[in-house]
This record gives C-alpha cells, sequence and structure tokens, in this order.
C-alpha cells in the first residue's frame, strides 16, 4: 500500500481548497453553497475541514467574561480530519449501528449511536415568540463624533469603530415562515462596545401597535394564527387581527404603516430602522438630552409591490436572507447611517406638541431632523446560522454609559421582557456567555453558577462587601466610566393604571401618514387594507375597521369601502388638522442600484461577446446578472443561471431581453397562453409571461435585437420604464438610469390625486 505523509496529504487538499474558493470567486454570482466546489466522486482522503467561505465571518472569540482570547476563529469549529465522539474519540464507522450480527438486534451498548441520536433529539431550541424568522450578519460601525455633545458613550466618540451583529427579522411567522409576507420588520443590532454591550433593538417602523407593555400578549395572540386551527401563517389578513386593532384604536398608526409599502420591503438593505421610543442621552457634563434613533439606508427607502410578495412567498420564500448574504458575498456591503432627533429633556417630556414617551407617535423629521452620528456596514455572513444567528440574544437593557431609557410605558415592560424570555428559549441565565453574545468590554459582575457556565470563576468572595477576595470586584468612581442612572425627578403621583390624557389621540398621525404618501402609495394603502379587511371572515369586524378609517380619511375610507362592498361611515370624531411630512413618503427621487439583480433572456444564437459586455457592465454597476435561458448548463462559455422553468420574474429588479426564444422543448404553450400569455407560438410562453409580470411590477425593462419582438408580442412596447436600443450596452445604460428610481411608476397613473 502506498504509504503517505498524513500532515502533507492534509496541506495538500486545504492548498487545493483555497485555490477553488478563489477559482469559485471568479464567475462573481453568488450563493455557491460551501466554500469549495465539490468533487463527482466521494472525497476518500482525509483532510482538516474546508475554511468557510470568503465573505463569512464569526463572533470574536472572546472569553465568557470578555477577554480576548487571539485563538483563531476556525478554532470554534470542527477539528482535525477524522470523524470523532463528542469526546474526541476517532471513530471507524458511522453508517451501521452495534448490532448482534447482521441481522441481530441493536445493542444498548452502542454508545456512538446514542450519543449522536440523544443529540440530534435535542437540536431545536424554542423559537423566538415574536420576531422568530430572521437573518443576520456582522459588521463594523464608525462613529462620526457628531453625538460627543449630547453622550458620553465612547464608541460615539469621532473615529472610532466597534463590531456588530445585527438580526433582521419578520415578527408574526414562525422560524421557517416566507420572508416577503407583509409584517413589521425587525431591524436588532448589537454593538459590542468596551464599555459594555449596547443592544439597539429596532423595527423597521418608527411607531408601534400599542402604548402599554401589557397590552403585547394582546396584540401578539390577535395577530398570530387562531388558535384551534393554527392559520393563516405570518399574516395579519385575518379575523382576530382587525378584531383587535378596530377595538384597541391606539393600533391604528402602526396598522397604517403596515397597509403601507413599508410592510413589505424589497430588501433588509432598503429598510429604515427606527428605535420607536425615546432614549435619554447623557454627556460627559451630565447634561441630558431626549432621542430617537433612526437607521438610513444608503440605498433608499424601497418596497416590493404586493403581488410580487405574494409570488416570492412561494417562489422564494428565503428572498430576503438570499438577498442579504449574496450582496454581502458579491461585496455589495449594506450600509446604514445611524442618526439621531434631539429634544431638549424638559419635565413634559414632549416636543412640538407631541408626547415623547407615546410609542405610537413620531416626531416628523420636518419639526427635528435626523441628525447623522456614524455608518454601519455589514460586510461578514454568519458561519452557522443557529450559534449566531438563532442564539443571539438582544435585550433594550444592554445600555452602556452615555444611554439611558425613558419612563415609556412600553420600554418598561420591554426592560423586563428581553431577558426573561432568554430563559427559557436558551436554557438559562447564562446566555450572555454564548459566543455570539459574549461583551467586548471586562466583566466582573458576580453572577454564579447555573446552566451552561462557561467561564471558571477563581475567588470565594462572588458578593459585596468583601474582604476575603481583596474587595474585588469595586465599584466604578464617577471618573471611571460607570453606567449613569440619570436621577430623572418622579413627579408626585398616585399609583394608578392610567395612561396621560395624550395616549388617547389614536387617529391623528394615522392621517399626517396618509396624508403625507404620494398618491401610488396612497393606492397602495387602499388596496392593502382592502386585500387583509376582504380576507376577514366577519362582517362585523370589516365595519369596525371601516368607522377607524373613516376617523383617519373619508377618501381612504369610501375607496376600501367600495372594494368591500359595504357603505363607508362617517367620522365620528373631528378629522384632525395636520401638517404633511414629506421625508415619510419613499418615491420621487433616486438612490444607488447596488446589489441589485437584472435577468438576461439569451439563446443559444445570442452574440456572446455582446452578452460578455452587458455581463461585464452590470458587474460594474455592482450588480448581479443572471442569464435566463430555455435550457440549464451553458450558453457558450457562460452558465446559465435560471432557466424558463426555474426562474420567475420577481426575482429580478429589471429585465434585459438579448432573444426572442422560441418555445423550449418543455414549453406547455397551450396552457400557458390561456394563462396570460398571448401568441406563444412564436415565443417561449414564459417569456412572455416574465415580461408581462415585470411590466406589471413596474420594473425597468430593455431589449434589443431579436427581443424587441418579445416587447412588442407582449405589448409592452412604447410604455415607460421599457427601452430599446441598436446595442446592449446603450440599453444596458438606460436601464440602469432607470433604476436608481427604483420603479417606474409612470406607467400607472394614479387614479387619486
Ligand atoms: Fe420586542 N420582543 N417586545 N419589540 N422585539 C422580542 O425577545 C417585547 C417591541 C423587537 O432579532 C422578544 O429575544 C415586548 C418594540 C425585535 O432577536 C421578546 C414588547 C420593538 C425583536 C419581546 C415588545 C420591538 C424583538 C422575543 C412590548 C421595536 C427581535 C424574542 C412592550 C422598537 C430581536 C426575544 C432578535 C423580540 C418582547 C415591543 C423589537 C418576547 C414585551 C416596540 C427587533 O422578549
Amino acid at each position: 500500500m502506498e504509504s503517505r505523509n498524513p500532515a502533507k496529504a492534509v496541506k495538500d487538499v486545504v492548498e487545493s481548497a483555497a485555490e477553488k474558493v478563489t477559482e469559485a470567486l471568479t464567475p462573481q454570482v453568488p450563493g455557491a453553497p460551501g466554500s469549495a466546489p465539490p468533487s463527482l466522486a466521494e472525497p476518500t482522503t482525509p483532510h482538516d475541514p474546508l475554511p468557510p467561505k470568503p465573505e463569512q465571518g464569526t463572533p470574536q472569540t472572546r472569553t465568557p467574561t470578555g477577554a480576548k482570547t487571539g485563538t483563531p476563529a476556525k478554532a470554534k469549529g470542527q477539528q482535525g480530519a477524522f470523524l470523532t465522539t463528542a469526546q474526541g474519540a476517532r471513530l471507524r464507522d458511522t453508517d451501521h449501528s452495534l448490532k448482534a450480527g447482521p441481522r441481530g438486534p441493536v445493542l444498548l451498548q452502542d454508545h456512538h449511536l446514542r450519543e449522536k441520536i440523544t443529540h440530534f433529539d435535542h437540536e431545536r431550541i424554542p423559537e423566538r415568540v415574536v420576531h422568530a424568522r430572521g437573518a443576520g450578519a456582522h459588521g463594523i460601525f464608525t462613529a462620526y463624533g457628531t453625538a460627543e455633545n449630547v453622550t458620553r458613550a465612547g464608541f460615539l466618540r469621532k473615529g472610532r469603530e466597534t463590531e456588530v451583529f445585527v438580526r433582521f427579522s419578520t415578527v408574526l411567522g414562525s422560524r421557517g415562515s416566507a420572508d416577503t409576507v407583509r409584517d413589521t420588520r425587525g431591524f436588532a443590532t448589537k454593538f459590542y462596545t468596551d464599555e459594555g454591550t449596547f443592544d439597539l433593538v429596532a423595527n423597521n417602523m418608527p411607531v408601534f401597535f400599542i402604548q402599554d407593555a401589557i397590552k403585547f400578549p394582546d396584540i401578539i395572540h390577535a395577530a398570530k394564527p387562531h388558535p384551534d386551527r393554527e392559520i393563516p401563517q405570518a399574516q395579519s389578513a385575518h379575523d382576530t387581527f382587525w378584531d383587535f386593532v378596530s377595538l384597541h384604536t391606539e393600533a391604528q398608526h402602526h396598522t397604517m404603516w403596515n397597509m403601507s409599502d413599508r410592510g413589505i420591503p424589497r430588501s433588509y438593505r432598503t429598510m429604515e430602522g427606527f428605535g420607536v421610543h425615546t432614549f435619554r442621552l447623557v454627556n460627559a457634563a451630565g447634561e441630558t438630552a431626549l432621542v430617537k434613533f433612526h437607521w438610513k439606508p444608503k440605498l433608499g427607502v424601497h418596497s416590493l409591490v404586493w403581488e410580487e410578495a405574494q409570488l416570492l412567498n412561494g417562489i422564494d420564500p428565503d428572498f430576503h436572507r438570499r438577498d442579504l448574504y449574496d450582496a454581502i458575498e458579491a461585496g455589495a456591503f449594506p450600509e446604514w447611517e445611524l442618526g439621531i432627533q434631539v429634544f431638549p429633556d424638559t419635565p413634559e417630556e414632549t416636543f412640538a406638541g407631541i408626547d415623547l414617551l407615546d410609542p405610537t407617535k413620531i416626531v416628523p423629521e420636518e419639526l427635528a431632523p435626523v441628525q447623522p452620528i456614524g455608518k454601519l456596514v455589514l460586510n461578514r455572513t454568519p458561519t452557522n446560522f443557529f450559534a449566531e444567528t438563532e442564539q443571539v440574544a438582544f435585550h433594550v437593557g444592554h445600555l452602556p454609559p452615555g444611554i439611558d431609557v425613558t419612563n415609556d410605558p412600553l420600554l418598561q415592560g420591554r426592560l423586563f421582557s428581553y431577558v426573561d424570555t432568554q430563559l427559557t428559549r436558551l436554557a438559562g441565565p447564562n446566555f450572555p456567555q454564548i459566543p455570539i453574545n459574549r461583551p467586548h468590554a471586562a466583566v466582573n459582575d458576580m453572577l454564579r453558577d447555573g446552566f451552561h457556565q462557561q467561564a471558571i470563576h477563581a475567588g470565594v468572595a462572588p458578593y459585596r462587601p468583601n474582604s476575603l477576595d481583596g474587595g474585588n470586584p469595586f465599584p466604578a468612581g464617577v471618573d471611571d466610566h460607570p453606567f449613569i442612572d440619570v436621577p430623572v425627578q418622579v413627579a408626585q403621583a398616585p399609583k394608578i393604571r392610567q395612561s396621560p390624557a395624550s395616549f388617547d389621540d389614536h387617529f391623528s398621525q394615522a392621517r399626517l401618514f396618509w396624508l403625507s404618501m404620494s398618491p401610488v402609495e396612497q393606492e397602495h394603502i387602499i388596496r392593502a387594507y382592502t386585500f387583509e379587511l376582504g380576507k376577514c371572515y366577519h362582517q362585523a369586524i370589516k365595519e369596525r375597521q371601516l368607522q377607524c378609517l373613516a376617523n383617519i380619511d373619508p377618501v381612504l375610507c369610501a375607496q376600501v369601502a367600495t372594494g368591500l362592498g359595504l357603505p363607508a361611515p362617517k367620522p365620528t370624531i373631528p378629522l384632525a388638522e395636520v401638517e404633511p411630512s414629506p421625508a415619510l413618503s419613499q418615491v420621487g427621487r433616486q438612490w444607488p442600484v447596488d446589489g441589485r439583480t437584472v435577468g438576461i433572456v439569451v439563446t443559444d444564437d445570442s452574440d456572446l461577446d455582446t452578452i460578455h459586455h452587458v455581463r461585464r457592465a452590470v458587474f460594474a454597476a455592482d450588480m448581479v446578472p443572471l442569464l435566463i435561458a430555455g435550457h440549464g448548463g451553458m450558453i457558450g462559455d457562460l452558465p446559465v443561471q435560471r432557466t424558463f422553468a426555474t426562474g420567475r420574474s420577481v426575482e429580478f429588479d429589471a429585465l434585459l431581453l438579448a432573444a426572442a426564444p422560441p418555445p423550449a422543448p418543455d414549453a406547455l404553450p397551450a396552457r400557458d397562453a390561456k394563462a396570460g400569455a398571448a401568441n406563444s407560438a412564436t415565443i417561449d410562453p414564459r417569456v412572455l409571461l416574465l415580461v408581462e409580470e415585470v411590466w406589471r411590477h413596474a420594473k425597468a425593462i430593455g431589449a434589443w435585437g431579436t427581443g424587441v419582438t418579445v416587447l412588442d408580442q407582449a405589448g409592452a412596447t412604447g410604455s415607460p420604464g421599457v427601452v430599446t436600443g441598436d446595442s446592449g450596452d446603450d440599453v444596458f445604460d438606460s436601464l440602469r438610469q432607470l433604476m436608481t428610481q427604483h420603479r417606474v411608476w409612470e406607467r400607472f397613473p394614479a387614479s387619486l390625486s
């Protein structure tokens, strides 16, 4: 038998894998599973685990008490070339149980079998009660220094860089639910600051359904699937949701945001984030200010259209996850600016008459501009979903010196909830010691023992005061950067279960939002309410919600009532006099196109040089080109990413037609023609459907050469946002220009004015 130097064998395999990684990067289309292309035959030469993909990161290696370890990140994963038990004993066989003979019973003695099955049996932990479905990424936050005058938080000093982990989520669905449902999105950021971790546990909407944490179980029970049949999944379009929000009318403002385009974001990268509550900052001089936190995406705020969102739920339920990971892998790193609205810390805690403790209210940006204080860049995807994204534990009480809470009754309840929920979800009080949760600041907390204790605490005196451990740990003095509980005056008042009178205004800001929308956005809101209420079973619930809409705006109410086939009620309160806030609208500007996808329809007869050119131009514009053809494999020397059978319009932000493909062998012209695509004899009906949908969803379309005939047959020629030309390059240039506005809304003149 050939003798091999095992060390050399390992080196060869690892090096060849590393080469393949680089090789795999050259085609640039992101999404390859694993860091090296697989061989056809099962690999049998032992070697170390392959490295993670180049864009993957892991939490820094820290001890459970926050010290840097210097251990390479890969030491956190599996080690060595050979299969072992959990205790590290090498194993020869994991394909057969230990049996009394080949046909005999399995022996209880088989510790490998029992270890493997037992561990498997316990692989699941409870999913989050809310925000179960999520996707995470690592990144860096760099401070501009512009907040130094209002906060002493060290990580906000000019030029400071802080590692972060961000988890985006939907609220209602289970862990395996679809990404593009109509829902609020979570936007939770863990800043690993050297003065203690700061969690900004935010949403993509600036207001919340309720004003008091005691109503949280009520709204969530109402919004989750009905308890008898457990349907519908990840939806608010059902009776219990509308039953609650139409009775508990403080929910109406947030509901309006959910019914707007904000409820169906195009991407996590195109969402704003909001801390919702007002926080209290304290600066080095001990002065305080009230602030609201905002995340502003570099790419602008963009949304899906409802039909697209619904199709995506089936065609690519992981659309937002994939988009986030692919963008990072492609180097189109998602970016946001963190900003604050700053208000004087007055005893009334109001600004321009708006109660800053009411989480159902915004302060329009026109009244208090958002001041940028730093930049967030997400540049690494997690290496392991469970270890990082599932086990990350956020808490609104994770606050560094310089940031404190206010008496917002919703925030106060959250301060209890986030630790409490981890006790069940992460099995005990030591969740801060899980690698993704480990602080990057020195920890000396006197908390001891408990399930899964990872630290090995020396000393005998985890109590204060002590003399046996030399008095350690010591309380920090004022010059040692301690956390400051701001000594806010509490007004003399009876102990009472009651909200302030200002919390009684439930409709004025819903109206403000409605009146701030452009006509096309208003149409979307009307359709969303009509869809959602149309899905309710009970007439009484529809009528009750229509009454709420009447108190917001008569046009909105009348339009939804028409759609439901019900009379529009009259308002029961005077309509609020409000000044619209143009900052709330998400249309009418131009934005970068980084990380968007462009589908390119080609055939074997397409001019390859042009396709190469256009593909390179798409990459150069920081977008991802996906070739679509009648068959898989290759077109010339280029890989086909989608076939007419596997691709669907909703995966693309824009479409280029370089050809007019005849029906592919797997086309069913008669059926697909019936489904809406006309004249399928000469062009593959799925290509016509592609064009029809891209057109319906107001996306840019370009064509050259024979591709132009597809536009003619689909009836799209000459409509806004449809460009043709002699060369692929010119057409792509115009297409890219159109994409900076995100959608071509002019294609559908709004019926509202
Ligand atoms: Fe949460 N929320 N929440 N929430 N929330 C949770 O904590 C809760 C609220 C938000 O990616 C839970 O670890 C109460 C507002 C995000 O891991 C739980 C109240 C805002 C996430 C919880 C609120 C949020 C959560 C479930 C009313 C926007 C996901 C699992 C007082 C500012 C974090 C967990 C992640 C998660 C409780 C209201 C955002 C049960 C009681 C307002 C982004 O503790």
